[in-house]
């Protein structure tokens, strides 16, 4: 694409939203210093390496494109070439079946740093830094019920699996001088009726208290609320209501996942709700068609809804944003780029809001006003802007990723059989 050209459409840019007293350099500046949090389950369908089995617990990848990173080395270099298609420096979050367990069966209750050491080094010299997730699904302790469990041998497997990933993720911390975000989602819940609804519940909170009891400094927890999960269709025991109230109640981050309510409600209406009574939020930015699909993001009205009440709420720096979808039916490193670029785009569309003059009509009572602007606004050059944040950072301007990607799979993915 024609540099001159986009310097020249980024001038213009700029000088239409200062009209409206939007600081278009500022944006972009704010949107280089947000990073994103990068799925590693994206290039692998969440098989990880424990016992290389598909997905169960909930949550399902569709789709048999070829390609798959089949060990931790295909997953590093699946990494490092998405990468270095997206401008700003990005975070991995990683889960524990992600282990490097040397070939040796090591079980959940049995995990440790030690296991983990490969991608601290390997993520300081790539100068990323890493997110955490414990693993409550595939695997044969999974069941229904984990953490929420009434069979004490089973909820004290979970609940020790769940405070080893906790130390693994102060570890990650305290090497990258930054804390480690470890998300805690389990699937725990029921495929019908369900007459014990409290009493479950009450197990998940008592075990989540005994597992945050260890006070790490190194790492965050954030809890994952959920409407149902395949198979699991009538009851979640992590659902929002429990979340809300417990996170409130234990000052604990809330994981908001845009695909886990229903189709037509307003997630995006939840972070002017939740940030009054949390500390902060973790997205799971995703998209859900027809159900909890997870698939791959895009700049749709939820996503850019999302991300403006988080800047309304001027709550950026209370948010981390992380990516949550696995589409097996495409190109994976292409499912990475289109949706972090998405996820960019709507952050981007949310700063360049004109917020002041939007809010100075509502404070007036000017609502024919305010809805014009918010209409107007839609249509403003925000594409100029994006061209131009990402020839700033060096990376590939428009569809020019296109190309690159498919160089990456003739050369790579397609030698995976
Ligand atoms: C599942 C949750 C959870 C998982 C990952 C793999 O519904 O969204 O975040 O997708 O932990
Ligand atoms: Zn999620």
């Amino acid at each position: 694409m024609n540099e001159q050209l986009i310097l020249k459409n980024y001038e213009i840019a700029r000088e239409r939203y200062a009209a409206l007293g939007v600081d278009v350099d500022q944006a972009v500046a704010t949107l280089e210093q947000i990073p994103i949090s990068l799925h590693c389950w994206q290039t692998d369908d969440v098989v990880g390496f424990e016992r290389n089995v598909a997905l169960s617990g909930g949550i399902q990848t569709t789709g048999n494109y070829p390609g798959r990173a089949r060990n931790i080395d295909e997953v590093r270099q699946d990494i490092d070439c998405v990468t270095t298609l997206l401008a700003g420096n990005h975070r991995l979050n990683l889960h524990e079946i992600y282990g490097e367990f040397g070939g040796k069966f090591v079980d959940r209750d049995q995990v440790g740093v030690e296991h983990f050491q490969g991608w601290i080094d390997w993520a300081r010299a790539h100068n990323l830094k890493l997110d955490f997730n414990s693993t409550s699904f595939s695997h044969p302790k999974s069941g229904d019920l984990t953490l929420a469990n009434p069979d004490r041998e089973i909820r004290e497997f979970w609940i020790e699996h769940t405070k080893r990933c906790r130390r693994i993720a102060d570890a990650m911390g305290r090497a990258q001088g930054d804390p480690c975000i470890m998300n805690i989602w389990v699937h725990d819940g029921s495929k019908d009726l369900t007459v014990n609804r409290f009493k479950y519940r009450q197990i998940l909170a008592q075990s989540l208290d005994e597992i945050l009891a260890e006070k790490l400094d190194g790492m965050k927890t954030c809890v994952e609320a959920k409407l149902f999960g395949i198979g699991l269709e009538s009851y979640t025991v992590g659902s929002h209501d429990f979340f809300a109230g417990y996170c409130a109640s234990r000052n604990v981050i809330y994981t908001l996942d845009t695909g886990h309510y229903e189709q037509t409600e307003n997630v995006s209406d939840m972070v002017a709700s939740l940030l009054l009574y949390v500390p902060e939020l973790m997205l799971h930015v995703s998209r859900p068609v027809r159900w909890d699909s997870d698939h791959v993001t895009i700049m749709n009205d939820q996503t850019l809804d999302l991300f403006k009440e988080i800047v309304r709420a001027g709550a950026l720096h209370r948010a981390h944003v992380g990516l949550d979808y696995f589409d097996a039916s495409i190109n994976r490193i292409g499912a990475y780029i289109i949706g972090t670029r998405a996820t960019q785009k709507c952050i981007l569309q949310a700063l360049l809001e004109p917020l002041a003059q939007l809010r100075r009509y509502e404070d007036a009572g000017q609502g024919f006003q305010r809805l014009a602007l918010l209409e107007e606004a839609k249509s403003l050059p925000f594409g100029a802007v994006f061209d131009y944040f990402n020839l700033k950072n060096n990376v590939p301007v428009g569809e020019a990723f296109i190309p690159v990607i498919e160089q990456y799979e003739r050369d790579v993915l397609s030698k995976r059989q």
